[in-house]
C-alpha cells in the first residue's frame, strides 16, 4: 500500500485504532476513543485517504494495514520519543500552556529536540506518501512543526493544519521558549484552522508581533509570495448517527436498565470526561456535593453519574488528579450517601459507543464544566441523543462549544456558587423550558455537523488556491 501514492493525506499523532495483544498472543485493532478519532473518522471515508500516526506502545516493526476499511500507516515511537514528545512537550508543556494555565507548564530542552525529531520523522512519512499536488491535512498540538518540515521536502502539496486545542492569547504563549519555532511551523501550512475566532486572532496577532511578518484581517503574507488564511472551524460530530444510535432498540432498552440499576431516581446527573485537570471534574462533583449537603438536593431524588475515562496515565498531574477525585468521590458517598444510593456512581474506565448513548439518553441533566476547552464534544453528543428534545445541559463558557449551544445553562466553573446555582435551576426547570432549549440547540447541531466542519476546511484549502500572490498587501 505504502507505494501508492495518495491524494488525501492525514496525520495526526494517534492513529484512530489501539493495538491490542490478546491473550493468546495476537495482535488486534481496537477503535480508540477521543476527539479526534470522533470526528475525523467520517471524512477519510468520504474521501478515501491515508492515515498517518502512532498505534501506541513501542512496537518497531510496524506495516501499513486496512482496518474497516481505513487505510493506516503506523508510525513507531521509542519509550525515550513517548516521554519526551508525548508525554513530555506535549502533554506536559504544550497542553498545560493552551489551556490557560490551568496546570503549571514545564519546559524540557530535551523534551523540545524530541519534539522536533518526531515532527520531522510525521513530515517525511507524508511526504512520501502523498501524491503530486495532494492535500495533507495535519492535526493538532503534537505535530505543530510538520507543515513546515513538510513544505521544505514537498513545496507541491496543499497543507492545512488543524488545531483541536485552544490557541493562547499572547500574554501566555510568549513564555514559551520555542514561541517563534512553533509560529514558523505552523506558517507551512497554506490553511491553519482553529476552533473559535478569537484562537485564530490571536495567531495571526502573534505572527505579526514576534515573526514580523505582514498581516490583514486572517491572512498572513510571507517574505517569499506565500499567503497563509488562518479562520476558525467549530468541530462538531455525526449528529445523525448519534441520533439514530439513541432512537435503536438496543439504546432505548439499555438506557431504562441504566435509571433502574440507579434505582430509579428522579434526576439522574451525568458528567463524561478524560479524566484531565482541563475538564473541571472536581469543582462540579464538590458542587453537587454541597447540593446535597446543603439539602437543596437528596439522594433519594438525584445520583450523579460521574464517568473519567482514563488518560495520560503516565504523567504526574494526571495520577495526581486521580488521587484527588478518588478521596472527594469517596468523602462525598461516604458522607452523604446511603445503604444502596450512593451521591456520586464514579466509573473510571471507557464505554463503547452504544454504551455512552444510553448514558446520554438516560441522564436528565449533563454537566460539563471545563475551565477550558477547544470545544467539548460530549456536550454535543448530549444534545444530538436527546431524540425526546428534553435534559438540560449545564455548559462552561469556557468551552469552545458554549459559543454555539447558547441555549444551555452556561457557568464559570471557578464560581462554585454560580454553578450550584445553575445546577439546581437545571434540576428544577420546567419541562416547557427544557423543551424549547433542547429544540434549539438540536437544530444548532443537526446543521453544523463534522460533515459540514470538513467540508468547509477542506473546501477553504482547496479554494485559498487563489489567495495566494493575488492579493495585495496593505
Ligand atoms: C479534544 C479537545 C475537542 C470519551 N469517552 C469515551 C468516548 N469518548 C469520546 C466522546 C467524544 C470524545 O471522546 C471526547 O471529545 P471531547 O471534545 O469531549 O474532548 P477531548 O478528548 O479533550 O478532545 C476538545 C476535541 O479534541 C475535538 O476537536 O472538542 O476540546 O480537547 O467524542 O464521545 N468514546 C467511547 N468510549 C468512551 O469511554 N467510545
Amino acid at each position: 500500500m505504502t507505494d501508492v501514492a495518495h491524494d488525501l493525506v492525514i496525520v495526526a499523532n494517534r492513529l484512530p485504532v489501539d493495538r491490542v495483544i490478546e491473550s493468546d498472543g495476537t495482535t488486534t485493532w481496537r477503535r480508540s476513543p477521543g476527539g479526534l478519532v470522533s470526528a475525523i473518522d467520517p471524512v477519510m471515508r468520504a474521501h478515501d485517504g491515508v492515515w498517518i500516526g502512532w498505534p501506541g506502545g513501542t512496537d518497531q516493526d510496524l506495516q501499513p494495514f486496512e482496518d474497516d476499511g481505513l487505510q493506516l500507516v503506523p508510525l513507531s515511537m521509542t519509550p525515550e520519543e513517548i516521554e519526551e514528545h508525548y508525554e513530555g512537550f506535549s502533554n506536559g508543556t504544550l497542553w498545560p500552556l493552551y489551556h490557560d494555565l490551568v496546570a503549571k507548564p514545564e519546559f524540557h530542552r530535551e523534551w523540545w529536540d524530541t519534539y522536533v525529531k518526531v515532527n520531522r520523522r510525521f513530515a517525511e512519512k507524508a511526504a512520501e506518501l502523498a501524491a503530486k499536488g495532494a492535500t495533507v491535512w495535519v492535526h493538532d498540538y503534537q505535530l505543530q512543526l510538520v507543515p513546515q518540515f513538510l513544505r521544505e521536502l514537498r513545496p507541491d502539496l496543499r497543507i492545512g493544519f488543524y488545531l483541536h486545542i485552544p490557541f493562547p492569547p499572547g500574554e501566555l504563549f510568549q513564555q514559551l521558549p520555542w514561541r517563534r519555532q512553533i509560529l514558523e511551523g505552523l506558517l507551512g501550512a497554506d490553511l491553519v484552522g482553529f476552533q473559535l475566532p478569537g484562537a485564530a486572532q490571536n495567531f495571526v496577532r502573534l505572527v505579526r508581533q514576534r515573526v514580523g511578518h505582514k498581516t490583514h484581517r486572517d491572512l498572513v503574507y510571507l517574505p517569499d509570495g506565500r499567503t497563509v488564511r488562518a479562520a476558525p472551524f467549530p468541530i462538531s460530530i455525526d449528529a445523525a448517527g448519534f441520533e439514530d444510535l439513541a432512537r435503536s432498540d438496543a439504546v432505548t432498552k439499555r438506557a431504562e436498565a441504566i435509571r433502574e440499576a440507579l434505582g430509579n431516581p428522579r434526576k439522574i446527573f451525568l458528567g463524561i470526561d478524560r479524566l484531565d485537570y482541563t475538564k473541571g471534574i472536581y469543582a462540579r462533583l464538590r458542587a453537587f456535593g454541597e447540593l446535597l449537603r446543603d439539602g437543596h438536593l437528596g439522594v433519594d431524588d438525584a445520583v450523579f453519574v460521574q464517568v473519567a475515562v482514563p488518560s495520560r496515565e503516565r504523567v504526574e498531574q494526571y495520577r495526581l488528579l486521580r488521587d484527588e477525585i478518588d478521596r472527594l468521590v469517596g468523602r462525598l458517598n461516604g458522607d452523604l450517601g446511603r445503604i444502596g444510593r450512593p451521591a456520586i456512581s464514579y466509573l473510571h474506565t471507557s464505554y463503547p459507543r452504544e454504551e455512552m448513548a444510553s448514558l446520554y439518553r438516560a441522564a436528565d441533566i449533563m454537566v460539563v464544566t471545563p475551565y477550558r476547552d477547544g470545544m467539548n464534544l460530549v456536550a454535543k453528543e448530549y444534545v444530538a441523543c436527546r431524540i425526546e428534545d428534553d435534559g438540560a445541559l449545564v455548559l462552561s463558557e469556557f468551552a469552545g462549544a458554549a459559543d454555539e449551544l447558547r441555549q444551555a445553562w452556561l457557568v464559570n466553573p471557578y464560581d462554585m456558587n454560580g454553578m450550584k446555582a445553575a445546577l439546581l435551576e437545571a434540576y428544577q426547570a420546567e419541562p416547557r423550558e427544557l423543551t424549547k432549549r433542547m429544540k434549539a440547540m438540536r437544530k444548532q447541531i443537526s446543521q453544523h455537523d463534522v460533515k459540514a466542519w470538513a467540508d468547509s476546511f477542506m473546501t477553504e484549502l482547496a479554494d485559498d488556491a487563489h489567495h495566494s500572490h493575488s492579493k495585495t498587501v496593505r
